[in-house]
């Protein structure tokens, strides 16, 4: 086998694969043990930025359960970080932004991503790529909505609400906002591809939020731009709570669609419409649940995968932390016997 030729970038390309590939979302930095120990005394924005502990906890994962593709080791705001954006990411909260953008004013914080912003992106991602050999890597950036929520809030929100009343109350600036941050999301994409990413996946975690109407006029042209800026990779489009935005996610450009575990893949397949392949989709907090439980869920979702043109499986959002490693391997051995 080689890179090219495994599972998983032949799932994303929709050809004949040997098993049904799996990885899953926050795979890097959350249950593991030997993770924690590394990050003592760490904090995280430091940690993404110290190539030796990104190489070390991106392969972590790939050591211990022996999945398909690894995720590069960082966060969706780092590119904001390396032009500057005062932020930080605080334990058991998130990204939290010192000056929220609010105004006209606001967007000066946004300068434009520069390829050589972030050296020790480069230069991990060259190093995880010989350590990886035929194993891919999957490069990731927040998408311009997900992104612009937390500058907007300041932080973690739940309903979003003053990031839909600036699309909605002041939507020139709204544009202008998304304009320059999908300038910077495609640079960042692309610094990850020049230095080796052989797939990218661009999560828009948080834009369940808007309707399909809403995600045409306000998102679409954004996320559309940044797929057709990386065509060199597979591209993997990923949002929680997305089951009503299906359809128009598959407008947005990408080759393998993410969906969360609310709908189930048949179903996506159909919403989704021909031509991509999807990704997920268990229940994060079953594999909370005894191994009695998690198996036939994981079977019904091997087996409503075959309806798609291509299957990537993965869980329907990030491992939750307390999730027991153990389940994790079993999970994944499970879907390599099919
Ligand atoms: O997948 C991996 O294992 C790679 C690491 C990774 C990824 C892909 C991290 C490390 N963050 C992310 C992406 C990310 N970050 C997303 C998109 C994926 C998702 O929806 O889960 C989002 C929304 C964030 C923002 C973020 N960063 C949050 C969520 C806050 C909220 O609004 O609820 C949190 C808690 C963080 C911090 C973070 N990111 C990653 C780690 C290991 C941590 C915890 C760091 C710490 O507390 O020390």
């Amino acid at each position: 086998m080689t890179l090219a030729d495994s599972a998983f970038l032949r799932a994303c390309r929709r050809q004949p694969v040997p098993h049904t590939p799996v990885w899953f979302m926050r795979q890097a930095g959350r249950s593991l043990p030997e993770y924690l120990k590394l990050r003592e005394g760490v904090p995280m924005l430091q940690a993404c930025a110290t190539p030796d502990l990104i190489v070390e906890i991106t392969l972590q994962p790939v050591r211990r359960y022996g999945i398909d593709a690894a995720i590069f080791f960082s966060d969706i705001v780092t590119p904001l970080k390396a032009i500057g954006v005062d932020l930080d990411i605080h334990p058991g909260i998130g990204p939290v932004v010192a000056d929220p953008i609010r105004d006209l004013k606001g967007l000066d914080a946004l300068r434009p991503l520069e390829p050589d912003d972030e050296p020790y992106v480069t230069e991990s991602i060259q190093s995880l790529v010989k350590e990886l050999g035929d194993t891919p890597l999957i490069g990731f950036a927040g998408a311009p909505f997900t992104l612009g929520s937390y500058l907007i809030e300041g932080g973690p929100s739940r309903n979003h609400d003053r990031t839909k009343a600036m699309m909605y109350g002041e939507p020139r600036l709204w544009h202008a906002l998304m304009e320059r941050l999908t300038e910077i999301v495609l640079e960042h994409l692309l610094i990850q591809i020049r230095a080796g990413a052989s797939a990218i996946q661009l999560f828009d975690s948080w834009v369940g939020a808007v309707a399909p109407d809403d995600y045409r006029e306000f998102v679409l042209p954004y996320t559309r731009r940044i797929f057709e800026g990386v065509r060199s990779v597979p591209r993997i489009h990923f949002g929680v709570g997305t089951g009503e935005l299906l359809g128009v996610l598959g407008e947005a450009g990408a080759d393998v669609v993410g969906v969360d575990w609310r709908v189930p893949l048949d179903e996506a397949a159909r919403r989704v419409g021909p031509g991509k392949a999807l990704q997920g989709n268990l229940d994060p907090a079953i594999l909370l649940a005894p191994w009695e439980v998690v198996e036939p869920r994981a079977r019904d979702i091997l087996r409503r995968g075959r309806q798609a043109e291509g299957h990537v499986f993965n869980l329907g959002h990030g491992v939750l932390p307390n999730t027991d490693p153990d389940q994790l391997k079993r999970l994944t051995d499970l879907v390599h016997e099919g």
